[in-house]
């Protein structure tokens, strides 16, 4: 389906910018041979044979010019020969010094020697085309590079590590005997007697795959979460303290507090990690009917922005408790989840023992002092719980495009359940059956379409 490779890449690995090391690396049929006419063992005339060089194994050199002789740099290079390699082909990566011109002028010789520039994710891509990798994998890697938080760089790990794939593959491989077995019921009825059960595969289906599909899709949204951030929405009547709370989660001076209600008018908008996970905080306008037409779009974004998120934390002032428009706007906020934050329980007695009307139903409740900080340990263990749940398994999580898939599984599979219960004929059956195994099929990149290979690995940077 793909065309043999036959041209070399080359890309320098290492990001843009000076380093104490910088590396270029070239991969392909030809990799070896090209990438030695510009490397000399140290003291020799003639640059190195491609054969004296031990696959894995660091060697010490010259990098030149091999039109003018010119050293250019003192480097490593190590070979990795066709197929223990991160792409199955052979492999050369120079460690050079991270000069961004020495780099630049070093990758310039490889492309005039006859390789070509990689494009973004072409050596991951190639690892995947060589079988090295499923897609999951590779999509792995992708997001080990840009974990910005430790519990994303541990998806991205388990991803790589294959967890997903090989779970994927289990159940796929099921299903692949079952609709194997069912089509040999249809086309040979005489000979081969009952090879399924009716009753045994609705058993598998409600007992197995279909609670395992919903538990990948479950752990999907764990995923994307822990990718792009819990969105929390701080909202709350004027002059309850949202700006203040904001600024102390973020622990920087960053909304402006005053004591003029209506103060914050547009939304502000951070990112804030806490224990490892990531979040995006919003505060916005306090919401009340105002005369001002400026204040007024300020509180029209904060209802648009509270529609958008995961989680709002509904702030009240502790001295005016679930007072009439704060009822209002959790009336308001209600379809989305919240947590009911008492603010300024420095003002009173027991903020603790502060009652909610009975018809609140916040996922948890706290009391603070924005001003002192007391408190915030408490809300940002609650903030951690919701954005990684205890009940959320730390395995490698689905992403977007995963989950999409396993919908896709989950109802082609349920189709056949309504089937068998209804009697349909086995032919009706295998064509669900059919969609679904094509479906984790997809997951795992097997028969990919290129423009799918193509979205996944443009977001790539160019050298992975
Ligand atoms: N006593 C006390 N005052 C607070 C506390 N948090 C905020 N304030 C004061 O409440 C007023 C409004 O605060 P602000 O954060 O601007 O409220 P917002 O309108 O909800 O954003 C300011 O004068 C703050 O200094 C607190 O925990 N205790
Ligand atoms: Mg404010």
């Amino acid at each position: 389906m793909f065309a043999p490779i036959t041209d070399t890449i080359a890309a320098i690995a290492t990001p843009p910018g000076t380093g104490g090391i910088g590396i270029v690396r070239v991969s392909g049929p030809e990799a070896l041979p090209l990438a030695c006419r510009l490397f000399h063992k140290k003291g020799q005339e003639d640059p190195v044979r491609p054969e004296t060089l031990v696959s894995h194994h660091l060697t010490l050199g010259h990098i030149r010019d091999p039109r003018s002789g010119e050293i250019l740099d003192e480097a490593l290079v190590v070979v990795m020969r066709a197929p223990r390699s991160f792409t199955g082909e052979d492999v050369v990566e120079f460690q050079a010094h991270g000069g961004p011109f020495l780099l630049r002028t070093l990758l310039a010789l490889i492309l005039d020697q006859g390789a070509r520039l990689a494009e973004p994710g072409e050596f991951t891509r190639r690892a995947f085309l060589a079988g090295r990798m499923d897609l999951t994998q590779a999509e792995g890697v992708m997001d080990l590079i840009e974990a910005r938080t430790a519990a994303a760089r541990k998806m991205g790990s388990a991803l790589l590590r294959g967890e997903l794939g090989s779970e994927v593959r289990r159940l796929r491989e099921s299903l692949l005997s079952l609709a194997t077995r069912m089509a040999a019921e249809i086309d040979f009825p005489e000979d081969v007697g009952e090879l399924v059960d009716p009753a045994a595969m609705l058993r598998d289906l409600e007992d197995v795959y279909l609670p395992t599909l919903s538990r990948w899709i479950r752990r999907g949204e764990d995923g994307m979460r822990l990718r792009e951030g819990l969105r929390l929405v701080i909202a709350g009547v004027p002059n309850v303290g949202k700006s203040s709370l904001m600024n102390r989660l973020l622990e920087q001076e960053r909304s402006i507090v005053t004591d003029i209600p209506g103060t914050t008018r547009d939304l502000v908008e951070e990112s804030l990690h806490l224990a490892g996970l990531p979040f995006v905080l919003t505060d916005t306008a306090g919401i009340r009917e105002s005369g001002d037409p400026v204040e007024n779009m300020g509180i029209e974004r904060a209802r648009a922005k509270i529609r958008e998120a995961d989680r709002v934390l509904l702030v009240l002032d502790a001295t005016k408790g679930a007072d009439a428009p704060s009822c209002l706007l959790e009336a308001e906020i209600r379809p989305c989840p919240y947590v009911v934050v008492f603010n300024k329980k420095d003002l009173v007695e027991d903020a603790e023992a502060l009652v909610l009307p009975p018809s609140w139903q916040p996922e948890a409740r706290v009391a603070v002092c924005a001003r002192t900080g007391e408190g915030m340990d408490a809300l940002k263990k609650i903030l951690c719980d919701l954005a990684a749940p205890p009940t959320m398994e730390h395995a490698a999580l689905p992403n977007l495009r995963h989950k999409q898939a396993f919908e896709e599984t989950c109802a082609a599979l349920s189709r056949v359940r309504a089937g068998l219960e209804a009697g349909d004929f086995w032919d009706l059956l295998a064509v669900d059956l059919d969609t679904a195994i094509r479906e984790l099929g997809r997951v795992l990149g097997e028969h990919p379409e290129p423009d799918l290979l193509d979205r996944i690995f443009s977001d790539f940077c160019i050298g992975k």
